[in-house]
């Protein structure tokens, strides 16, 4: 397994700290080779989690390559950094996550999945249909399954209009917490707040922090048009347990150039 530590996905997600950064990385936007060097090099540069997936369901979609390409690179450089005693072995243990759009986008060699219900869906298929669909492949998989409540806010980009979302508007304070108390009270561990990827507004810090002060007990993940460092430590300093960054490092084809920009974006971040 690429992902080593002695406990579980969910457990490396919930543990605290510093808001740490997560990027997604889309199989059908780069070949699997391209898609592990640039998982390296925002590892190196102090990613902690790899989420893969996107917003279309397409048959044949390289997903599990994908996983299995950048899970091989992660066991590479672990083993590298075993035969040096200069290096931080621990460094590598980042669990790569299907963060699926649908029951036909999974792979059984990564660590988890982030079993998710869209719950602003007008579309019962992404609130519970997928789930019941990919359940069975799941649990034959035995892949760690953490629940997770994904709530999209405008301007929601493709994901929004895939997804079909009654969007949250970013002043609708009242609303977002009461969608984070329901994933709460329906036994979620982590709640997901999406902008859209590539949008040109993130989820409000207003929005962030209410929901933080709600549900303290969940994981919170924020997303979608951060592109900026500072846009990246508002919402750390909002309360995100986790940033996460998607188009950004696809722009990039230079690992080192892509490593220096997530290097000083996460180093933002976190002041
Ligand atoms: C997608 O929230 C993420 O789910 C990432 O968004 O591509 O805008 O970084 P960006």
């Amino acid at each position: 397994m690429a992902y080593e530590v002695a406990h579980s996905v969910l457990h490396h997600l919930q543990s605290k700290g510093n808001t740490g950064h997560i990027v997604v990385i889309d199989p059908d936007d780069q070949t699997p080779e391209v898609a592990a060097k640039r998982a390296i090099a925002t590892i190196i540069a102090g990613t902690r989690a790899i989420l893969v997936g996107g917003s279309t369901a397409i048959d044949g979609s390289p997903v599990h390559d994908t996983v299995v390409a950048i899970k091989e690179a992660i066991e590479l450089c672990r083993w590298n950094a075993s035969q040096d005693s200069d290096s931080d072995e621990d460094m590598w243990d980042v669990p790569i996550i299907l963060f699926p759009a649908g029951a036909r986008a999974l792979s059984p060699a990564a660590d988890a999945i982030t079993y998710m219900s869209l719950m602003n869906s007008r579309n019962l298929q992404f609130v519970m249909g997928e789930q019941v669909l990919g359940a069975p492949i799941v649990e034959k998989m035995g892949i760690e399954a953490i629940p997770m409540g994904y709530v999209v806010f405008a301007p929601g980009g493709k994901v929004g209009a895939v997804g079909e979302a009654n969007l949250i508007e970013s002043d609708d304070i009242e609303g977002a917490v009461a969608y984070a108390l329901a994933a709460k009270m329906l036994g979620f561990k982590m709640i997901y707040l999406e902008a859209g990827s590539g949008v040109n507004q993130p989820v409000d810090s207003q929005i962030i922090q209410a929901v933080r002060a709600a549900v303290p007990e969940l994981v919170l993940i924020v997303g979608g048009g951060m592109r900026t460092g500072e846009q990246a430590q508002a919402s750390a300093r909002s309360g995100a347990d986790w940033i996460v960054t998607g188009n950004l490092t696809e722009e990039y084809d230079d690992a080192s150039e892509l490593e220096n920009v997530m290097r000083k974006y996460i180093q933002t971040m976190r002041e």
